[in-house]
C-alpha cells in the first residue's frame, strides 16, 4: 500500500448520503485500497451549471497498491455500479469521484489529470480538504491551502452537513 491519494467524493441526486458512504465501500472494501481519513461531510450550492440541486461532498485518504490509472478506473467502476450516468458536463450527478492527488505525482493523460486541474478554485472541494490535510503543497499553489481558501468567492457556499467522527472509519460520520 505504498501510494496515498487524496479523492473528492459528491452527489447531488437521490439519496446523497447513502450514495457517498455506499461509493466508499465499494471503493475501499478490497484488499489493494484503504481508507485512511474522512472528512466532514458539506453541503455545497452547484457550481458551474447552477441550476441544479445542492451537492453533498467530502474528501477522503486512501493508501493503495494500485497505481494511479488503475485507482481511476477502480473510480469510474465505483461510479458505475452506483448508476451514474454522464450527461450535462457539471451537471447533476449520483456520484463523482474525482481524484485529487496521488503521492507527489504530476500526471498528464488524456485521461488524469492529477493534481486535478480545479481543485484549487473549487471551495466545495478545498474546505474539506483542508480538513483532513492541511498542510498540503501541490506545485500550482503558490500561498497555504487556509489563505487560498480565505480568498475564494464561493467559500460561503459550504456548509457543514454531518461531522466527521475520526474514531471509525468504516463509519465515518455520526448517525
Ligand atoms: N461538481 C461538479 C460541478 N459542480 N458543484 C458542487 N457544489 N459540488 C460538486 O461536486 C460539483 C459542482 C463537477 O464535477
Ligand atoms: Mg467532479
Ligand atoms: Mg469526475
Amino acid at each position: 500500500m505504498e501510494n496515498t491519494a487524496l479523492i473528492a467524493i459528491g452527489s447531488n441526486i437521490g439519496n446523497r448520503y447513502d450514495n457517498m458512504m455506499n461509493a466508499i465501500k465499494i471503493l475501499t472494501g478490497t484488499p489493494n485500497i484503504r481508507l485512511v481519513k474522512c472528512s466532514s461531510i458539506y453541503e455545497t450550492d452547484p457550481v458551474g451549471y447552477e441550476e441544479q440541486d445542492l451537492f453533498l461532498n467530502m474528501v477522503i485518504e486512501v493508501n493503495t497498491a494500485l497505481n494511479a490509472m488503475e485507482l481511476l478506473d477502480r473510480c469510474l467502476e465505483t461510479e458505475l455500479d452506483l448508476g451514474r450516468k454522464r450527461e450535462i458536463r457539471w451537471g447533476p450527478r449520483t456520484i463523482d469521484l474525482d481524484i485529487l492527488t496521488f503521492n507527489q505525482e504530476n500526471i498528464e493523460t488524456e485521461k488524469l489529470i492529477v493534481p486535478h486541474p480545479r481543485m484549487l478554485e473549487r471551495a466545495f472541494v478545498m474546505i474539506p480538504l483542508h480538513e483532513i490535510k492541511s498542510d498540503l503543497r501541490i506545485s500550482a499553489m503558490e500561498k497555504p491551502l487556509d489563505a487560498l481558501i480565505n480568498e475564494l468567492p464561493d467559500k460561503e457556499g459550504v456548509r457543514i452537513w454531518k461531522r466527521r467522527n475520526g474514531e471509525d472509519v468504516f463509519a465515518p460520520i455520526e448517525s
